[in-house]
């Protein structure tokens, strides 16, 4: 009996005809495209590497050659559009009793139409080793994504993640049509990559010697006095890189200043207002931040030069996010620079950063993204705004004039709970369900949507110690967000994600990941009584002023 087809995202347009192809009757993969497309071969290879590890097929990778008989074809065809546009990811697949032809203007292209033929294989040829068989259902798909920007940031400053894990999530927003992986780097429970010039940040600010037990806000549970640590080396970071160019997933490093600032600070307690504490064992907002000192302006320079070096594509993520002001309220340092540059009021020293970040990485030919936060005291336009803390910011970002990234906590952070019941594990707060997810339109009304770049989940892990609990947090919820960064309204509305997903199940399923089930927990994944256990921090939306 043929299996429906049933992929997500849901692709634009598809026709399905009668029957199956065996890949196995194919002669080889045949790389078409001009003789310099070194990224369509090297695409070609890891499709016919993929197809082996789950199916045990070996097919070939030729270029342009003759081969007798049908062949899996993929063909960079019509004028090469710009990067990171919508059409750069626009591919066609044809999958018919005579071969598979995949083809695409750009290599972007060919990487999102191999995820979707990856999803036509049985759920089990997503394995490590052969366990399925590769056939494919004969079909027909147009498909372009929405958005440009469709993302999912990993938080390993909270916890850290070691890097093949890192390096699995971007095979699952490969998977997922998602093109975006976001690296929060550092925050005040850790620094976490190398920067030769500054060792004390992999020495010191990369590890702390306690944990807050349970959650920051439950305050008779004490501290696990065990040391977490780890950072990625200048090699990790070069590795991370490529795997993701390969794969035409763009990674954005975030070096989050100049607030979040306690593990920095650890390291360089000259580049701070002076007090000498310890990388922070707990979560919340805390108070330090650089001080608007030249000194502490280089050090962050450095760390952007040295990010912006190792990850080379055209985003750099400069954080500046709950920054607060009461050390420059109070700071000479602060006083003297509000005087020297004319700054109304201490937000503009939160913008003299911003300005002097934006400048820096203008040089390097990159541009900035930051956490709406850096809208308060003012932006260069060129700054992408990341909004997270509620969809009004959006407007105000858009009328300031600057391209949004949307992030509403309410749709998209998936360090919420997924369900009320007393048996999930602990969380920040709030409640986010799948449902909740697959409803959210990201384009707030009256915005012109040209202006929002994409959408992007955030897995911030203060309460996710470990890659099963960031697993656990996203998915299935990443597959439900996938499409709605890339299916048009019309085509989400005629077939809902929700009754795709039991399908889709199968596949995290047969890839090893701990997923949510759709009805709760797993007992092993519940929070229990122990220290996992739900506690109920009631979630404040935050109004834009
Ligand atoms: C707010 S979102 C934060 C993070 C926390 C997150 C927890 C943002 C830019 N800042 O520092 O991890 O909430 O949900």
């Amino acid at each position: 009996m043929q299996r429906r087809i049933s992929l997500i995202p849901q692709p634009q347009q598809l026709t399905a005809a009668d029957g199956e192809l065996d890949l196995g009757t194919l002669g080889a993969i045949v790389a078409d495209g001009p003789a310099e497309a070194t990224e369509l071969r090297s695409l070609a290879w890891l499709l016919s590497d993929l197809l082996n590890r789950g199916t045990g097929l070996r097919l070939t990778v030729t270029e342009n050659g003759a081969v007798e008989g049908p062949v899996l074809r993929l063909r960079l065809e019509g004028e090469r559009p710009d990067d990171f546009t919508t059409a750069a990811e626009a591919y066609r697949l044809d999958v018919a009793p005579g071969g598979v032809e995949l083809a695409a203007a750009h290599p972007a292209g060919i990487a999102r139409g191999i995820a979707t033929l990856r999803q036509l294989l049985p759920a089990d040829a997503l394995r490590e080793a052969p366990a399925a068989d590769p056939v494919v259902p004969l079909v027909s798909i147009t498909d372009e994504p929405r958005l440009r920007w469709r993302g999912v940031m990993l938080d390993v400053a909270r916890h850290f993640q070691p890097k093949d894990f890192v390096l699995k999530m971007i095979d699952r927003a490969w998977l997922h049509r998602l093109n975006v992986v976001h690296l929060h780097l550092n925050d005040d429970q850790g620094w976490r990559f190398e920067v030769p010039s500054r060792p004390r940040l992999a020495e010191v600010a990369s590890w702390r010697a306690a944990t807050k037990i349970g959650h920051a806000r439950d305050e008779a549970a004490g501290f696990e006095p065990t040391p977490h640590g780890g950072f990625f080396s200048v090699p990790d970071l070069r590795e991370i890189a490529s795997y993701a160019r390969e794969r035409h997933i763009m990674i954005v490093p975030e070096v989050n200043l100049p607030g979040h600032a306690r593990a920095v600070l650890a390291a360089y307690p000259e580049l701070g207002a002076g007090q000498e504490k310890p990388v922070c064992p707990t979560f919340g907002v805390f108070e330090e931040v650089l001080e608007p000192t030249q000194a502490a302006l280089d050090f962050a320079l450095e760390a952007y030069t040295a990010i912006g070096e190792v990850f080379d594509g055209p985003f750099v993520h400069i954080g500046g996010d709950e920054v607060p002001m009461t050390q420059w309220e109070s700071s000479p340092v602060a006083r003297a620079l509000m005087e020297r540059e004319g700054l109304e009021d201490v937000r503009g020293v939160q913008a003299w950063f911003t300005k002097a970040f934006c400048d820096h990485l203008r040089g390097m030919g990159k541009r900035v993204i930051g956490w709406d936060e850096i809208l308060d005291g003012g932006a260069p336009d060129e700054a992408v705004v990341q909004v997270w803390r509620s969809e009004a910011y959006v407007k105000k970002a858009v009328a300031a004039g600057h391209e949004v990234v949307t992030s509403p906590e309410p749709f998209v952070y998936f360090d919420h709970y997924e369900g009320e019941g007393p048996e999930e594990p602990l969380r920040i707060h709030g409640l986010t369900t799948v449902a909740k997810v697959a409803g959210w339109e990201p384009v707030p009304p009256g915005i012109d949507e040209s202006k929002i770049l994409g959408v992007q989940c955030q897995l911030w892990s203060e309460y996710l110690p470990s890659p099963k609990d960031v697993e656990y947090a996203a998915f299935p919820r990443l597959a439900v967000l996938a499409e709605v960064a890339w299916t048009d309204p019309e085509v989400r509305a005629a077939d809902s994600v929700l009754d795709r997903l039991g399908d889709h199940l199968e596949r995290l399923h047969a890839m090893g990941i701990g997923y949510r089930p759709l009805e709760g927990p797993e007992p092993w994944q519940q929070g229990g009584t122990g220290r996992r256990e739900r506690f109920d921090h009631h979630f404040v939306e935050h109004p834009a002023d």
